[in-house]
């Protein structure tokens, strides 16, 4: 059977290339996902992507990953600068946990530099735009492949 990943998207998502293009692009989160998808088959790794503006529906998602999927993939949106509670459920997860910002959080206000999910995940992308996705895709094929 097909290994599943789940990429969580947090607040304001939903929004991707509809609103704030200069920052965002112009993909919208169907654009993200359908690019995931394409690299993930070469993995045979089946994507599975999700977008709310509530944490505690992105903490049950997390919960359901720890039976359900073999890796995450997350960009926890403003979640990523003051969730604790996200953390937490993320610490209680198994697999391999990468984290992914479109804009340079870096190079913004000083309140993007720190991120608590940072804690916890093998690996950060940040700046690339909507390419970071495809790419953290790539970096968790091959983690579930060794
Ligand atoms: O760069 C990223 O991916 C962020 O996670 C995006 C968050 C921001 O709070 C983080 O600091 C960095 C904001 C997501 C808002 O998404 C929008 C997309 C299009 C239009 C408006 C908002």
């Amino acid at each position: 059977m097909s290994k599943t990943v789940f990429i969580l998207n947090g607040p304001n998502l939903n929004l991707l290339g509809k609103r704030q293009p200069e920052i965002y692009g112009a993909d919208t989160l169907e654009d993200v996902a359908e690019h995931c998808r394409t690299t993930a088959a070469r993995y045979g790794v089946t994507i599975d992507l999700r977008q709310s503006n509530h944490e505690g529906q992105i903490i049950d998602w997390i919960h359901q990953a720890r039976d359900e999927a073999a890796g995450i993939i997350i960009n926890p949106g403003a979640f990523t600068h003051t969730s604790v509670a996200i953390l937490d459920a993320l610490n209680a997860y198994d697999g391999p946990v990468l984290e992914v910002h479109i804009s340079n959080v870096h190079k913004r206000e000083s309140f993007r530099h720190h991120s608590y999910v940072s804690l916890r995940a093998d690996g950060v992308i940040a700046g690339f735009g909507v390419q970071g996705y495809s790419l953290a895709v790539d970096r968790m094929g091959t983690l579930l492949q060794s």
